[in-house]
């Protein structure tokens, strides 16, 4: 539902808000039990203060939390409030409020500015409002901000480069290839860029930046599969993430997790790298954080019974979505392979056509290792889509083209941080417009 439509039911309560009034929420974990007459007051000019600003989560939020400044009861209430005129039901509120209020113990924030970017987030993801404007803006601003050192690194060098050359001439593509080469694209994916940029180039007045920035936004853009429309399979479907040792997969699987949950789905994590007893406790408490289920055995236990039993137990519980995590590192690569083939083999036995996304992590601060890491990979397992972690600290970004233009994989994610917002839907425009604008 979109917030017009949202804003309309608004505008309904208001004439009717005795309904409303009448239906008070009592949550049980973290609000107060009690409801005072006067606590009335505050609903009666909230709702109308609601319903006259401007239709976006921010100005709401901000309305929303007005003298409120650090987490506890009274925020509880109003999200509680904002969740009942939005008709959003009075459990799935609950597990939002509680959930949220959880993690701010285990992250130890209180004060509402360390959190507010969080909130809104997690608002946008369960009112199914990812795709307004205002949240399409806010994520833009994120990806930018994310990306600066990326930023320096290409799009500033080129516009250094537009600003002192009046001609494009040889020693003009020369300089624009060594950029490119320097931001981590790649030797071959830089030739290729450059070869379409040349062609179309002549299309353009000399000189004219403004132009051949436009065009260097959308031959990048242009570069990036899109992702292909899935049909959802029976549930569950299944998500087997692999990637080498440290590139972020169990923070990962934590964030998508966090994102299904927030969609309300009913979301399994399994602990399939049981070659390191910290690991099966890292992924433990990320699940109690986002709230699901988790499957585990013993630390040394075969990866692919794990995952075979994990099934098993979602398809008997009901589970949409299971996210496999796997280990990164065994006592050799070639181990590596063979324990993941073998847990595909087995997952495809106990649930036909699973896994339904075998995902490939990568962290863009190895810059042309992540290239390699793509090769070796694809080599033994079909990849469905990337996901690009740690693009926020470093200045290798330009891999990421590097790995579209000669895989030809879908990036679907991309991670810009290490809070659950900053896993982020990757799409090329944005990003190709976010390093130039
Ligand atoms: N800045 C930043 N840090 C990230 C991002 N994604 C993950 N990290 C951090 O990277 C580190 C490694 O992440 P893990 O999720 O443990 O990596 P892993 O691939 O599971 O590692 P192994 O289990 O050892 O194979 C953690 O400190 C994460 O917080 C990101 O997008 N940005
Ligand atoms: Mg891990």
């Amino acid at each position: 539902m979109g917030f017009f439509s949202k804003i309309r039911q608004l505008w309904k309560k208001e004439e009717h808000p005795s309904k409303i009034e009448a239906e008070v929420l009592k949550p049980e974990p973290v609000s107060p039990a009690a409801v005072d007459p006067a606590d009335e007051e505050w609903k009666v000019s909230l709702r109308r203060s609601l319903s006259l600003a401007e239709p976006r989560l921010s100005v709401w939020l901000e309305q929303l939390t007005g003298g409120i400044d650090k987490k506890g009861a009274p925020l509880w209430e109003r999200l509680y409030f904002l969740f009942e005129v939005l008709e959003v039901p009075p459990a799935e509120a609950r597990k939002f409020v509680t959930s949220f209020s959880v993690w701010l113990d285990d992250m130890g924030y209180v004060h509402l500015e360390e959190f507010r970017s969080e909130l809104q987030y997690r608002m946008a993801l369960a009112l199914d409002l990812e795709d307004e404007e205002d949240e399409r803006d806010r994520l833009f601003l994120k990806l930018s901000q994310g990306l600066t050192k990326t930023k320096e690194q290409l799009s500033k060098r080129v516009d250094q480069l537009l600003s002192s050359s009046v001609k494009y001439d040889d020693a003009f593509w020369e300089e624009l290839e060594e950029i490119l080469i320097m931001a981590d694209v790649g030797y071959q994916a830089s030739a290729d860029l450059l070869e379409r940029l040349r062609s179309r180039a002549r299309n353009i007045e000399e000189g004219n930046t403004d132009q051949f920035k436009e065009l260097f936004m959308r031959e990048l853009a242009e570069i990036f599969p899109s992702t292909p429309r899935r049909i959802l399979p029976e549930p569950p479907e299944v998500l087997f993430v692999i990637g080498v040792n440290g590139v972020g997969k169990t923070t990962t699987i934590a964030k998508l997790a966090y994102r299904f949950r927030m969609k309300g789905k009913k979301v399994m994590i399994v602990a399939g790298d049981t070659f390191r007893a910290a690991a099966i406790e890292q992924l433990g408490i990320w699940a109690r954080r986002t709230g699901t289920d988790f499957y585990s055995k013993e630390r040394g236990a075969d990866p692919a019974s794990v995952a075979y039993e994990a099934l098993d137990k979602a398809l008997a519980q009901g589970v949409d979505v299971v996210l496999v995590d796997t280990a990164g590192r065994l006592h050799t690569k070639v181990d590596l392979m063979q324990e993941l083939k073998k847990m595909k083999k087995v997952m495809a036995k106990k649930l036909p056509g699973s896994p339904h996304r075998t995902i490939l992590v990568l962290d863009a601060t190895t810059g042309q290792n992540a290239l390699s890491q793509t090769e070796l990979f694809s080599r033994e397992i079909q990849i469905d889509e990337i996901i690009m972690t740690k693009l926020d600290g470093t200045a290798k970004g330009g891999v990421i083209v590097a790995i579209a233009l000669q895989h030809g994989i879908p990036i679907t994610f991309i991670g810009l941080g290490e809070k659950m917002e900053d896993l982020r839907p990757f799409d090329g425009q944005s990003f190709a417009k976010a390093l130039f604008k």
